[in-house]
C-alpha cells in the first residue's frame, strides 16, 4: 500500500474515465454500523432517541432543520470517521488499483475536504445541484467514490449524466459561484444547461456497491424520492496518481 503521507500533489493527474461500480462488501456492513453509531451519538447530544435507531429513520427523529444542519455539517468532516477511515481507505485504494487499474491514493494536503457523509432527508434539499467537482480547483484531479449506506435502494440515488465527463467546459452553462436555489446556497456552482443532449440517470446500486466517477462527470440533483427513508452516503475523494 502506498505511503500517502509522503505524497506530493504534483504527482496527481487527471484523466477522464466513465463511471464504474465497485463492491465494498464485506467492509460495508461494519462501515454502516459504525456510521449509524456515530450519527446516533451525535443526535443524542441534541435530543432523546429510542433504543433501536437506524439511518433510514433519521428524519423521524431529527425534525428541526437547525439540528439537521448542525449534524450534516459535522458529518461532512473527515475526522468523524476515526478508526474506520484507514480500513476503508486501504480497501478502496486496493480496489481502485486492482479492479479498475486506477492508481489512486488518499487525497492528502488538499484545501478541500476529501471525505464525509451526506444525510439526505426525504424530499429535502440536502443534496447538491448538478455540478462538476472539478469546478472546485482543489478537486480537479480527484477520483470520486460515492458509497450509499441507506435509502438508496431501487435507484433512489443521486443522478449522474453519463458522457459528460468528456464535455468541454465551454459547452456547459453554469452559475458563476456557488449556486443559490430556493434560498439555499451551495458550495459548488450548478450546471444550468448543456450544449449537447444528455440524459441523466439514477444508477441502481446493490447493497455494498459504490460508484466511482471522474470529477468532470456532471452529477447531483439527488433528491430523496423515498418518503420513508433517509439516504446516507459516504463520499470519498482520492488522488489519481500515475505512480
Ligand atoms: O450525494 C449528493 O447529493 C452529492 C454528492 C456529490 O456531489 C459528490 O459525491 O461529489
Ligand atoms: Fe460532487
Amino acid at each position: 500500500m502506498s505511503n500517502s503521507s509522503s505524497l506530493d500533489l504534483k504527482n496527481c493527474s487527471h484523466k477522464s474515465f466513465a463511471p464504474q461500480k465497485i463492491s465494498l462488501t464485506p467492509e460495508f456492513e461494519s462501515a454502516a454500523k459504525a456510521i449509524t453509531k456515530l450519527i446516533h451519538d451525535k443526535i443524542i447530544v441534541h435530543q432523546q432517541l429510542p433504543e433501536i435507531f437506524n439511518l433510514e429513520n433519521y428524519h423521524n427523529y431529527v425534525i428541526q432543520d437547525s439540528v439537521h444542519f448542525q449534524i450534516s455539517n459535522w458529518a461532512m468532516e473527515q475526522e468523524v470517521l476515526g478508526d474506520l477511515w484507514p480500513i476503508l481507505k486501504s480497501k478502496m485504494e486496493a480496489l481502485l488499483r486492482e479492479s479498475l487499474d486506477l492508481k489512486a491514493i488518499e487525497h492528502q494536503g488538499a484545501i478541500g475536504k476529501f471525505l464525509g457523509f451526506r444525510i439526505v432527508r426525504p424530499g429535502k434539499p440536502d443534496f447538491n445541484p448538478f455540478h462538476r467537482d472539478a469546478w472546485l480547483p482543489y478537486w480537479r484531479d480527484v477520483v470520486n467514490v460515492w458509497a450509499p449506506l441507506s435509502g438508496f435502494e431501487g435507484g433512489n440515488t443521486m443522478s449522474i449524466i453519463p458522457g459528460t465527463h468528456n464535455l468541454d467546459d465551454s459547452e456547459i452553462l453554469k452559475t458563476k459561484k456557488g449556486a443559490i436555489i430556493n434560498d439555499k446556497t451551495y458550495h459548488v456552482p450548478a450546471a444550468i444547461a448543456l450544449g449537447q443532449n444528455f440524459e441523466p440517470i439514477t444508477p441502481v446500486l446493490e447493497k455494498g456497491e459504490a460508484l466511482v466517477f471522474s470529477p468532470y462527470l456532471i452529477h447531483g440533483n439527488g433528491i430523496n424520492r423515498n418518503p420513508d427513508t433517509t439516504r446516507v452516503s459516504i463520499e470519498f475523494r482520492f488522488c489519481k496518481s500515475e505512480i
